[in-house]
């Protein structure tokens, strides 16, 4: 029984990442941006992985505003989780969402549109050839946090999108070890009605085959941060995911 455990799991997991190392489109981070970026991608038929850090998707998205577990959206978004089957009520001009089944249920439309998500994997740089982006260089995040010194692998990839959220950790490498002359602004205080509007002006091909998009892109451009309310990310995410499907046809 041990025996067998172990060999399904591994002949399983060699078989998804030697199926996964050469995709269309490869996005860091599952928070609410990544995620819906990826199911607008994969239901056009796209082949799209998704690489988080951490062991469960959903990013900011969990704990709702400080702790209360409610996140909000508004009308113009509202459509974005009513298509993934999430219950919204209305109070006063805002849609009220639970923050458990939010993440829960746009993790699992992007999986059963096709996208692949791999969770405690961090994407740790690119690779850059020709001034475009190609690919991502990968690494365990348990590697990574007990700081052993471990070699990476790479996933190809036609796009790379960067929906890390506040840190735009993968733009910071990408501009860093490429002395690329963009400067990440890093996100402003809060002004939740200006930071939602920016974060669609924001989302876009920011260097050949890199796009930002979520609070990653607010973080690029110096945009406003915003707060609990959350409809700017998913319009975000789908609009990035256009951009690319334009790009790719
Ligand atoms: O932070 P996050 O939720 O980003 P988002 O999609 O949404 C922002 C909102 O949650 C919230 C907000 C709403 O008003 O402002 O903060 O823009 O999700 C980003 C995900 O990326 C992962 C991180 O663990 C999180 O789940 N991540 C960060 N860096 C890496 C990464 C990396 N280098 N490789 C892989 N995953």
């Amino acid at each position: 029984m041990e025996v067998n455990i172990t060999k399904a799991i591994i002949k399983k997991s060699l078989d998804m990442w030697l199926n996964n190392l050469e995709v269309d489109v490869v996005i860091a981070g599952a928070g609410p941006s990544g995620l819906t970026c990826a199911r607008y991608l994969a239901k056009e038929g796209l082949k799209v992985v998704v690489f988080e850090r951490h062991l469960f998707f959903g990013g900011g998205t969990w704990g709702g505003g400080m702790g209360f577990p409610y996140i909000t959206v508004e009308e113009e978004a509202k459509h974005l989780l009513e298509e993934v089957g999430v219950k919204l009520e209305k109070i006063d001009n805002l849609y009220v969402a639970d923050s458990v089944e939010v993440p829960a249920k746009l993790a699992t439309a992007a999986i059963d549109s096709g996208a692949k998500i791999l969770t405690g994997v961090v994407v740790e740089d690119l690779i850059v050839r020709e001034n475009k982006v190609n690919g991502v260089v990968i690494n365990s995040y348990a590697i990574e946090k007990a700081g052993l010194h471990v070699d990476p692998l790479a996933v190809k990839s036609k796009v790379v999108v960067d929906a890390t959220g506040h840190d735009a950790y993968v733009t910071n490498i990408l501009v860093k070890k490429n002395k690329l002359d963009i400067k990440v602004e890093g996100e402003r205080s809060m002004w939740a009605e200006k930071g939602e509007k920016q974060l669609l002006e924001n989302t876009k091909e920011i260097y050949p085959n890199f796009f930002v998009c979520g609070m990653a892109a607010n973080a690029v451009f110096g945009g406003y941060r915003m707060g609990a309310v959350f409809g700017g990310m998913y319009l975000s995410g789908k609009l990035c995911a256009e951009k690319i499907i334009e790009k790719l046809k």
